[in-house]
């Protein structure tokens, strides 16, 4: 294993780990310096950093670059396509869009950065993203058929197809911003069937709802506008140390 995935791994043996998403579109590199320090300070374990639109070339780098200067949590690129690539993050979350209808999010975009990833010595972690009702923009830009909330068999067949095909990780998605987290009783099942770690994300904003999807099975609990839209660091900081109250609380 890479040092990043190694790094998830050893902390997942101790600990339920919460991952903070940093969308460069939306945030200046000023502000995602700031915020990347006081995630440092209250405990987050890594930064995601991508975006479905524009987070890409000198927006994308400034971002990467500012959160390299202000913490040294390590941060792995959580790309919407072959643009969002920067030499200046540690890994690379190296995902196909299983449910997508367009072969460019499954495979496509994958093969045309394949070789910037290793041009630039990126650690590839390769893993099996699904978009889950009601995926918000990533589902409407990535072409995504949605699984249905009310069936959770359908991610866990897509999630072991995943492991199956070699991905390390699944991710379960909502979307960005979703106005409900996944269900619990699909993390549940999905959970069940994998023996590879589960991330989910989209939607999860309080302390009860980490605590909900980490109790249900999430390994790695992701959060994005909880924090970005806080309207200042002082109320981020308030929110991210709840929800990682939540996420710690539940035992591996
Ligand atoms: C989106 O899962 C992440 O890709 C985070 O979602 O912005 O709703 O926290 P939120």
């Amino acid at each position: 294993l890479g040092k990043v995935e190694a790094y998830i791994h050893e902390k997942l043996e101790r600990e339920k780990l919460h991952f903070v998403l940093l969308d460069p579109d939306d945030v200046s590199p000023d502000t995602a310096g700031k915020l990347a320090k006081m995630s440092e300070e209250v405990g987050v374990d890594a930064i995601m950093v991508g975006g479905s639109t524009g987070a890409e070339g000198e927006v994308l780098d400034n971002v990467v670059k500012a959160i390299k200067e202000n913490s040294s949590l390590p941060v792995i690129l959580f790309p919407g396509s072959h643009r969002g690539v920067s030499k200046y993050a540690d890994a690379i979350f190296f995902m196909s869009l299983l449910n997508s209808r367009n072969p460019f999010f499954i495979t496509g975009a994958q093969a045309l950065g394949a070789f910037t990833v290793k041009r630039y010595g990126l650690e590839p972690i390769p893993m099996a993203y699904l978009i889950i009702e009601p995926g918000e923009t990533v589902g409407w830009v990535s072409d995504a058929k949605p699984i249905p909330r009310h069936k959770p068999k359908i991610a866990a067949a897509y999630a072991l197809a995943g492991q199956y095909m070699g991905m390390r990780l699944v991710y379960l998605e909502a979307g960005s911003g979703a106005p409900q987290h996944v269900p619990n009783e699909m993390i549940k099942i999905v959970k069940a069937v994998i023996d590879v770690p589960l991330i989910v994300g989209g939607g999860i904003r309080s302390y009860e709802d980490a605590k909900e999807v980490a109790t249900a099975g999430a390994d790695i609990i992701v959060t994005g506008t909880a924090i970005e839209k806080a309207g200042s660091l002082e109320e981020a900081r308030k929110r991210l140390e709840n929800i990682i109250k939540g996420v710690k609380e539940v035992s591996p």
